[in-house]
């Protein structure tokens, strides 16, 4: 292992919450949820004003509205997280070729392979100044980690969030990870926890001082000695840079829609095996397991679930496909049905993260990357308000969708570099009203501002207003909508409080 502590790890804080509360002032310090609002959906992420209220990633929807009724349900802006997450894999690549991103908002970079840093000082420096670069450039917080092994800068970063930074010194790892639980080590689940905590293991010293043939003997060779040296914070994985191979997937067409569903079911074992055979044969072993369907209306959609570790088990692949599909509605019939596997390592790592088969039976699936993902195409000939999608008034300028039903839609009127916006309402077949493209949330210069007294010509006369519908959000009370051109990145607040003011964002 190498004595500077020169691998950093980088995780935005509250990744796709962030950039919504960016995008849209009125949410700034406020509880916001991200995730599928439908009936089965599930919280992709929440704001640290909305975990306080316990909501978590992963957590069912329903569960999450009960815990915090007041808090702003979006459905996610995947192509605004896309490139926002460019633009942050791009600063991590002036630090250094070697840059290894885990999801979307997270990444290692190893810092010596361009001299960017040598030591904690310049570790530390480089550290501060990306953060600011970042915040610069996106208008987000990041956190970041800063060690001598992936393991650990992992773990720096984790306690250094939101919004900081830490630096483990090389030599203080042992006594930094002795008192902390097992559960700390990366490939320890609640399973594991549970069989370690039986056998009187607890912490990572009590890891360490079990010795390896204990841990062998309790969970195998292969996760065992591996557990071993990570207790001793022994951890030698290098960055690996970014693969030329995303992913492997297969997919088959169909040319007769498949209407039942057991046979819906077997074409998708049968794909995940066949898709497992592809990553075998190419040496690689992936984390993300992605189901796609096409349905009889050439609506497609695309779930995945990313597992702990990486894998190339036909079982555990076909398990995940499974799954996945029992959350999709395939009742008008099925056209395509693909199964893909994202988030490729080689066969190497998969020892260190190993999976037990009951640990797989018992663990939440999903970790740290974009999993409970659910990208829905909406149905061509619906005409569909979802909570915190842009629009734009003919006469208004832009706004997000803030709730619909009883056939009114609600739109906040403000855009990254305003005010909070005003609240009006609409029919949801208003003429004037239309889906736009998301903001860019820090003003550059290719970003002309998008006000449509400052960038436009003369603004048009505004149409009569309609009352609030029912069922949708709030009434404003934040005043009229400004519209400034500003140049200051839109900033997320530094400290967050529980407080809420928004009422809920769409129908219960
Ligand atoms: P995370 O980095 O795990 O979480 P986060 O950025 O929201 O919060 P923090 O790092 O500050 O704890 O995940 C990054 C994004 O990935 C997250 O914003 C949404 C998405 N995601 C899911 O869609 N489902 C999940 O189960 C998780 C964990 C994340
Ligand atoms: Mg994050
Ligand atoms: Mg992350």
């Amino acid at each position: 292992m190498r004595n500077a502590p020169t691998i950093l790890h980088l995780d935005m804080d509250a990744f796709y919450a962030s950039v919504e509360q960016a995008a849209k002032p009125s949410l700034r310090g406020k509880a916001v949820v991200v995730g599928g609002l439908g009936p089965r959906g599930v919280v992709a992420t929440a704001s640290y004003e909305a975990r306080v209220f316990g909501v978590h990633s992963a957590m069912p929807m329903a569960q999450a509205r009960r815990l915090a009724p007041n808090a702003a349900y979006l459905v996610p802006r995947f192509s605004v997280y896309r490139s926002v997450s460019e633009q942050v894999m791009a600063l991590l690549r002036e630090l250094s070729p070697l840059v290894e991103p885990l999801s979307l908002d997270e990444a290692f970079v190893d810092l010596e392979a361009r001299g960017a840093a040598w030591d904690a000082e310049s570790a530390r420096q480089t550290g501060t100044r990306l953060r600011a670069d970042i915040r610069a450039v996106t208008g987000l917080t990041g956190s970041v980690g800063l060690a001598a092994s992936k393991m650990l800068a992992k773990i720096a970063s984790e306690q250094a969030k939101p919004d900081g930074l830490v630096l483990i010194e090389p030599g203080t790892e042992r006594a930094l990870l002795g008192p902390m639980p097992v559960r700390t080590l990366p490939g320890v689940g609640p399973a594991t926890g549970d069989h370690l905590r039986r056998a009187g293991i607890t912490t990572v010293e009590e890891l360490a001082e079990a010795g390896e043939d204990e841990l062998v003997r309790l969970l195998g060779r292969a996760h065992g000695q591996a557990l071993y040296a990570m207790a001793l914070a022994r951890d030698d994985r290098p960055v690996v840079a970014e693969r030329e191979t995303k992913s492997v997937s297969v997919e088959d067409t169909y040319d007769v829609d498949i209407h039942d569903r057991l046979r819906v079911g077997l074409e998708v074992q049968r794909l995940a095996d066949r898709c497992v055979r592809r990553l075998r044969e190419a040496g690689l072993s992936g984390r993300t397991i992605v189901l796609k369907v096409r349905r009889y209306d050439f609506s497609t959609l695309t779930r995945s679930e990313t597992l702990r570790g990486p894998t190339d088990d036909p079982a555990v692949v076909r398990e995940a496909a499974a799954r996945l599909l029992e959350s999709v509605d395939t009742t008008g019939g099925v056209r395509l049905l693909g199964v893909g596997v994202s988030g490729l390592a080689d066969y190497t790592q998969e020892d260190l993260f190993a999976q037990a088969a009951g640990e797989r039976a018992s663990e939440p699936p999903v970790e740290e990357a974009d999993p409970v993902v659910v990208e829905e195409e909406p149905r061509p000939e619906e005409r569909h308000w979802r909570p915190g999608q842009d629009v734009r008034h003919a006469a208004y300028g832009p706004g997000w969708v803030q709730g619909s039903g009883l056939g009114r839609v609600t739109v906040r009127f403000e855009t990254p570099q305003s005010g909070p916006g005003r609240v009006r309402t609409f029919r949801v077949d208003d003429a004037e009203l239309e889906p736009a493209e998301p903001l860019p949330l820090v003003q550059g210069p290719d970003h002309p501002p998008p006000c449509p007294g400052q960038s436009g010509g003369p603004r048009h006369r505004a149409p009569p207003e309609l009352p609030e519908a029912g069922l949708s959000a709030t009434a404003d009370q934040e005043g009229p909508g400004t519209c400034q051109a500003s140049s200051v990145p839109a900033s997320l607040p530094k400290s967050w409080s529980g407080r809420v003011e928004d009422g809920a964002m769409s129908r219960p």
